[in-house]
C-alpha cells in the first residue's frame, strides 16, 4: 500500500502520504507498563495503561506487513545519570527515585530490564530505537535528523502516557512541520480525564497540534 488516501479522523479526515509517514511508538516500556518500574514509583496504577498493547500489536503488524517506517523511543538515563537534571531526579515524592535499584533493575536508567521496550511491541532490528533523556522525543536526540533522512514528513504517534511524552512529542514534532495524527485507543495515560483532555487539546482549533483518530480506522486503509 503506497497510495495516498484518508483515515477518518478529527477534526477532519487525515490525509495520509505513506511514502512520507512513519510510525512513532512512545515509551512502551517495562517501566511505565509493568508493576515495580518508574510509572508505578510515582505512586500510578500501571494496570490503566495495559490497554493499549494490543491495538499497537495489532496496528504494528500491519504497518510492518505495508513495509512502512517504524521507529521507537524510550525514555531514560545514563548509568552514570550524567544527562539526569538534578530537578527531575529530586521532583516529588516517589517511592524510588530514578538511578535507585527496583525489581527490573535500577529505576528509568537505560540497559536495564525495566527501561526495555515490552515484548508484545519489541523492536526488530532494523526498527531505530530513539533514546531520550526527557519527555519529548526531539529533546537531545536525533529523532528530526534521522526523520528527514527518511524523508518523512507525517507521523502515527501511539504509546505513553497521552498527556505527557505522547503530548510533548506532538508539540515538538508539530513546531518542526510533522503532521501527526495520534490514535485514541493506541495511546493511554494514569488518569482517564487527562488521556481524553490531552486528545482534545491535539485536535481543538482546526488541529492546532495535529489530527486524533483510532487504531481500526488506520487499519481500515492498511489491510
Ligand atoms: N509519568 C507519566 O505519565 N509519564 C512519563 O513520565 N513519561 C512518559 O509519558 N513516557
Amino acid at each position: 500500500m503506497t497510495k495516498a488516501t484518508t483515515v477518518k479522523a478529527s477534526p477532519y479526515d487525515f490525509p495520509l502520504q505513506p511514502e512520507n509517514c512513519a510510525l512513532l511508538i512512545i515509551d512502551m516500556q517495562r517501566d511505565f507498563l509493568e508493576s515495580g518500574g518508574f510509572g508505578e514509583t510515582l505512586g500510578n496504577d500501571v494496570s490503566l495503561l495495559r490497554s493499549v498493547i494490543e491495538p499497537n500489536r495489532r496496528l504494528l503488524a500491519a504497518w510492518r506487513e505495508a513495509g512502512l517506517p517504524v521507529l521507537h523511543t524510550r525514555e531514560g538515563h545514563l548509568p552514570n545519570l550524567s544527562d539526569l537534571p538534578p530537578s527531575k531526579r529530586n521532583r516529588g515524592n516517589p517511592s524510588l527515585r530514578i538511578g535507585d535499584l527496583g525489581p527490573m533493575g535500577r529505576i528509568l536508567i537505560r540497559g536495564e530490564n525495566g527501561h526495555d521496550i515490552i515484548p508484545e511491541l519489541y523492536p526488530l532490528s532494523d526498527e531505530p530505537i530513539i533514546d531520550k533523556p526527557g519527555k519529548g522525543a526531539f529533546t537531545r536526540t536525533d529523532l528530526e535528523a534521522q526523520l528527514k533522512a527518511r524523508g518523512i514528513s507525517q507521523l502515527v504517534v501511539t504509546g505513553v502516557t497521552t498527556e505527557v511524552c505522547v503530548n510533548t512529542t506532538v508539540r515538538e514534532a508539530n513546531d518542526r512541520g510533522f503532521e501527526c495524527l495520534v490514535l485514541s485507543d493506541a495511546t493511554a495515560s494514569y488518569f482517564p480525564s487527562m488521556h481524553h483532555a490531552a486528545l482534545a487539546m491535539i485536535k481543538a482549533q482546526g488541529g492546532i497540534f495535529g489530527w486524533v483518530s483510532d487504531s481500526d480506522s488506520l487499519l481500515e486503509v492498511l489491510l
